[in-house]
């Protein structure tokens, strides 16, 4: 057959896919780079529309692109919301297989709810058969997720470092909630409760979900196991354990990581009990194209 590529991610359903997802949702799942490996000939596009964040994660260094999603580097230009669609149909048209809207930073998506909605609701009507992804620290997740669902995100990604707050405390410094900033203990709590709370809603919501773990040596990767179990209570299917990449002038910036042996050991254990992803590229917050070739950050125009 002239234009056959094999499965391409087409026909194979990924193992974890969560249940009562409609067909629209299943459809774009399977052109899903990230949810499915299969879909190797699919990219996703980042637009790094969402500048701000309303936490401070330790290892962060806020010169650079958000850490829990996305690898640290040169900063990422931040678009506005027109730009940002401008973008996106000049590498829809010129790629051809773009399948996958992404936002993912520079900060937290949730933190600029107004740019982010207003990016969703441009790409949605000028791509409806394009899946729109965001990826949270999940600290606003229960006051947004639902109106997520219905301006039409299809794949949401929560990233957690623990379970525990004494051992997120250690890796969150603080966090900005409901016009008081918190810390320590205090602030890991908060943050752990709305993660868990935002998952138990988009349980029950037509949302394929799954959680980044970043590990992070001698701190949280004894407890990834517990963070796993925890999250598949709250109908989580796939996670994607992630190793830590220490960033210049933070309280990590010296720390040593997992060595791929540790890490891969860990994601077998998980396994155990859920699906694990494996062949995560950690993406700036302006990331292009398939995951097997990704292109670099380049201007439009
Ligand atoms: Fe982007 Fe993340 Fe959506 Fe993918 S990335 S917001 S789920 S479209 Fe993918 Fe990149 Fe890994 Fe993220 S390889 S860092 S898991
Ligand atoms: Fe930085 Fe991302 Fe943590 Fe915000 S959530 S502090 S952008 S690593």
């Amino acid at each position: 057959m002239q234009n056959c590529r094999g499965c391409g991610g087409k026909t194979l359903k990924p193992s974890h896919m969560k249940k009562n997802l409609s067909l629209e949702v299943i459809e774009k799942t399977k052109k899903h780079p990230c949810y499915n490996k299969d879909a190797h000939d699919y990219a996703r596009m980042h637009l790094p529309v969402a500048p701000a964040c309303n936490i401070q994660c330790k290892f962060c260094n806020r010169k650079f692109d958000c850490t829990n999603e996305s690898r640290p580097g040169v900063t990422s230009s931040v678009l506005t919301p027109d730009e940002a669609l401008t973008k996106f149909n000049k590498y829809y048209d010129e790629l051809g297989y773009l399948s996958v809207m992404g936002i993912a930073g520079p900060g937290d998506p949730l933190a600029n709810f107004e740019r982010t909605l207003e990016t969703i609701r441009l790409i949605r009507d000028s791509h409806p058969d394009v899946a729109l992804c965001l990826s949270t620290n999940g600290l606003r997740l229960p006051d947004y997720g639902l109106e997520l669902k219905n301006n039409g995100v299809t794949h949401l990604t929560v990233t957690m470092t623990a379970l525990d707050p004494e051992i997120g405390a250690q890796i969150y410094d603080h966090i900005q909630y409901r016009g008081k900033i918190l810390k320590g203990v205090e602030a890991a709590k908060q943050l752990i409760e709305n993660q868990l709370a935002g998952l138990s809603l988009m349980k029950d919501l037509d949302i394929m979900c799954k959680v980044n773990i970043v590990a992070i040596k001698g701190v949280n990767d004894h407890h990834i196991v517990d963070i796993v179990r925890e999250v598949k209570k709250r109908g989580v299917t796939y996670t994607n354990i992630m190793s830590l990449i220490p960033v210049e002038g933070t309280a990590f910036e010296n720390h040593p990581t997992l060595t791929g042996k540790e890490l891969n050991g860990i994601r077998k254990e998980c396994e155990t009990i859920l699906d694990q992803m494996y062949h995560c590229r950690q993406c700036r917050a302006d990331a292009i194209g398939r995951l097997k070739d990704e292109k670099k950050e380049q201007k439009v125009g």
